[in-house]
Order: structure tokens, then sequence, then C-alpha cells
């Protein structure tokens, strides 16, 4: 437990109709009452009950509410005690001036989750579901969070943890009390164990793929010939006039980014420089960073006119599309059909549209939603949404693979029970659960002051 008492304000930094400043830690009931009265004694106080008084600063006196959590039943762990005062900046300052100046600790950014991780109330991973939270942007994310924070990965973990250590068990004994029979079984246990562990692991970073496009949004790229009428199904997706339109062609210069949201996850779409030979410097620098987001994207919308033939330019541009997660979106439907689509040889995921008219915008960004999203992995409540966790489950991949081949290759036990702790740390890093303490300061950096 914490010696200190910390103190901060845990609303954001703005206006508003309430704000807390909250304190955890062994003095915190005591300040608490050196700086605010109510009805209630201090030694009478009850838990989780709300107590209307009067806090009071240095220049104020404060209506406020006051409540008090005791250990361990609390958020880090420790007695937590939460003053819930009247919005605005000045009033939130002014209480926690007052506690600082009766001993609290000014608390550092996520000091009050990373108490809660060293009391053994979260781990690292549901920690991290928490930051996930309050940073999200889409319900995907805040759902995808709230797995997180809910521990479903944290008991996988466990469950990957305890299986090693039963496998390392039964390898301890077999180089205590060395038999050629039992070897061959301890072996035989082994490779199963960590053909099973590497199959888990294959599955969690599947789930990663879906994971990491909602955690960090899905970039979307409209390509296509000038004039295809990119930026106006741009401004068709997001409803309002974004982009600039003209029938003059190139008439895009630089990408535009913009988001929306569909089914509750982030899209990120940008609008690209129409590519073709061009002289132009300017517009010469535009279309290479077209061709850069093409690359870069999750997924490529190729953008095709129907009012004239395919080009060389239609050409040229699939081709830099089609190993890439596409579709194909043959524009300006209300006008005609000019179009013959398997000129451009073999192609998938077709859709018509008129952007001006908006003909279809739904169902394209249905089709979008369907070609990045795995409905499987949405539905399925554990995903892997964090970077951080998808490294380690590389690595922890990697290793499997080097017991096995160490196993095939008759390496002996003794080395592979080392492999095999190593391993166990390694998969331990995910919930802080391993002997590498200095991954624990660098997550908590992350999070704002007052959480
Ligand atoms: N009739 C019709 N016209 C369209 C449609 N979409 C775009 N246009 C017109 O096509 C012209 C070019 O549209 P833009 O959206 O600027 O095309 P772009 O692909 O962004 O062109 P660049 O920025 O030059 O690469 C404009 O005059 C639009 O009004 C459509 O669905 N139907
Ligand atoms: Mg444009």
């Amino acid at each position: 437990m914490a010696e200190k008492t910390i103190a901060a304000i845990s609303t954001p930094n703005g206006v508003g109709g309430i704000a807390i400043v909250r304190m955890s830690g062994p003095k915190a009931l005591d300040i608490a009452y050196e700086v605010f009265s109510c009805s209630r004694p201090k030694d009478k106080v009850i838990p989780r009950t709300l107590y209307l008084g009067e806090f009071t600063a240095s220049d104020i006196k404060e209506k406020c509410l006051m409540v008090y959590f005791k250990a361990p039943y609390s958020y880090t762990g420790e007695d937590i005690v939460e003053f819930q005062c009247h919005g605005g900046m000045v009033i939130a300052k002014q209480i926690l001036e007052t506690l600082l100046s009766h001993g609290c600790a000014m608390a550092e950014a996520g000091e009050f989750t990373k108490r809660a991780f060293l009391n053994g109330k979260t781990t690292l991973d549901e920690a991290e579901g928490v930051i996930d939270m309050i940073n999200a942007e889409s319900e995907s994310e805040v759902r995808a969070g709230y797995n997180l924070l809910s521990g479903h990965l944290a008991q996988k973990v466990k469950t990957m943890q305890d299986n090693i250590t039963e496998i390392l068990a039964k390898v301890n004994v077999v180089m205590d009390y060395p038999d050629e029979d039992v070897e061959d079984d301890a072996k035989i246990d082994l490779e199963t164990t960590i053909s099973d562990l590497q199959n888990q692991i294959n599955n969690l970073l599947e789930t990663s793929k879906t994971g990491m496009v909602i955690k960090n949004g899905c970039r979307v790229a409209l390509v296509g010939k000038p004039n295809a009428g990119k930026s106006s199904l741009m401004n068709a997706m997001l409803h309002y006039n974004r982009a600039i339109v003209t029938d003059i062609k190139g008439t895009t210069r630089d990408t535009i980014e913009e988001t929306y949201v569909y089914n509750g996850v982030k899209f990120i779409l940008i609008d690209t420089a129409g590519v073709r030979q061009s002289n132009d410097a300017v517009e010469k620098i535009g279309i290479a960073k077209s061709i850069d987001e093409i690359k870069s994207a999750d997924i490529v919308l190729f953008l095709l006119d129907s009012t004239t033939p395919i080009t060389d330019e239609d050409k040229y541009i699939f081709n830099l599309v089609c190993d890439k997660n596409y579709i194909i979106v043959v524009n300006k439907q209300d006008i005609c059909d000019n179009i013959d689509i398997n000129t451009l040889g073999n192609v998938k995921d077709v859709i018509y549209i008129s952007a001006t008219q908006e003909q279809n915008i739904d169902k394209l960004k249905q089709k979008i939603y369907s070609k990045v999203i795995s409905e499987q992995n949405t539905k399925d409540s554990l995903m892997i949404t964090n970077i951080r966790h998808v490294e380690i489950l590389r690595q922890a991949k990697e290793m499997c693979n080097k017991i096995k081949n160490a196993i095939m290759s008759g390496v002996t036990l003794d080395i592979i029970s080392i492999d095999l702790t190593n391993l166990w740390n390694k998969i331990g890093e995910i919930t802080g659960n391993t002997n590498n303490g200095e991954i624990i300061d660098k997550i908590f950096e992350k999070f704002c002051v007052g959480k």
C-alpha cells in the first residue's frame, strides 16, 4: 500500500455542471474532515454514501458533496474520498490546492489506476481497457475497451500461463528423476501444450486485424482518375460539402481526411488527387501522395466514371489497387452506363452509384464495413485491439516455434525449461503478471491525471 495520499481533479478541464476532485491514500478521510464539514462525524461516516456539506478553501466556502470509499473496496484499493463540487475550474482548483496544502501530493498521470494495479484491483490489460474507453471516439472502441476492462483477455492469459506452469512442473519432475520413458512422455505433453498455445496465440492475433481497425479507425482511400467524382463521393458520404468539386480535372491537389462513424466503427475517409500523367509540379506531388495513400489504406475505393469508357489511366490505377482490399465504385450512374468493367480483367466487388444523386451511398458504406470488420470477431467478446498486446503475442509465437524446434532437435530439458519460463513471463507482460517491471511505468504514463 502507498504511504502518500494523492489528489487530482478527475473531470475535464473546462466548464461543466459538476467537477470531481479525488483523493486516494491512508490520510484521505482525515484530510477530508479537516476541510469539509457536514452533519455526520468522521467516526460515523458510512462508505459509499453522499454527504452534503461545506468545503472551506482559502478564499471560498463551497457547498458540495463528499463520498468516502473505504479500503480495500475502492477503485485504487485504498481509502478514497471524492468531492463533487460546482463545475468550472476555479472551484475545483481551489479545492485541490487546499487538499495539497493539507498534506496531499499531486497525483501523477494514471497514478490512481497504477495504484489499483499495484493493489491487485486490476491487471495491466484491464487498466489499458480503461485508457481505451476514455480515449474512444466510437462505440466499437468503447466496447473493445470495456471487454479489456472486464478481464476477458486477462482470463485467457491466466489460462495460458497455467498451462505453461503445468508443463514446467512435469519437465522439472523429469529433470529431478531422470527416466527415459517418463522423459518421452513429458516431451509429447510438452509438444501438445506448445501446439495448443500456438493455436490460441494465432487465434488471438487473427482477431487483431479487426481489432486494430476498431482501435485506430479504418482508413478508406478514394482514388481514381481526375473527374471520376472522388470529392463528390466524399461529400455524399459525409452529408456535407467538405471537398471542393468542379468539372475541372485536377481540382483536388492535396489529400483531405475526414471521419464518419458507421455501425459504431470509425472510418477515416481520404480524398486524393486524381491520378494521371502531369507536368505540373504541385499536381505531381499530390499524385505521389495519392499513390502513398493506396499503399497505407485499409481499403481503397477505386472510382470509375460511367460516362467514359475505361482508359489507360484507369488500368494504371487498377494495377496499383488490385492487390489491396478494394471496392470498384462505378460513379455517375444517373447519367449513363458506358462502361464495360471486364476491360479491367478479373474484378470483384463492384458497386454502382451516383455521388451527386446520393444513390447507393449507404449500400457502399455497408460494403466497406463488411470488408474490413469480421462480424465473427466483433461478436466474440475477446478481441485484441492494442498494439502492445499484438507485439507480445508475436514474440510469444516466435518463442513457441523456438521451443518446438528445440524439442525436435533433442535439446536437453533443462534448456527447454528456461525457454518455458521466458515464455510464461512474456505472455504475462499482457496482464502484468511477469518479472518485467519496466512495462508498468510505461503503460501508466499514457493515462490522464485524475484517473
Ligand atoms: N451527373 C453526375 N455528376 C457527377 C457525379 N459525381 C461527380 N460528378 C461531377 O463530376 C465532376 C467532377 O467531380 P469531382 O468530385 O470534383 O471529381 P474528382 O474525382 O474529385 O476530380 P479531381 O479532384 O479533379 O481528381 C463535377 O462536375 C461533379 O459534379 C455523379 O454521380 N453524377
Ligand atoms: Mg477531387
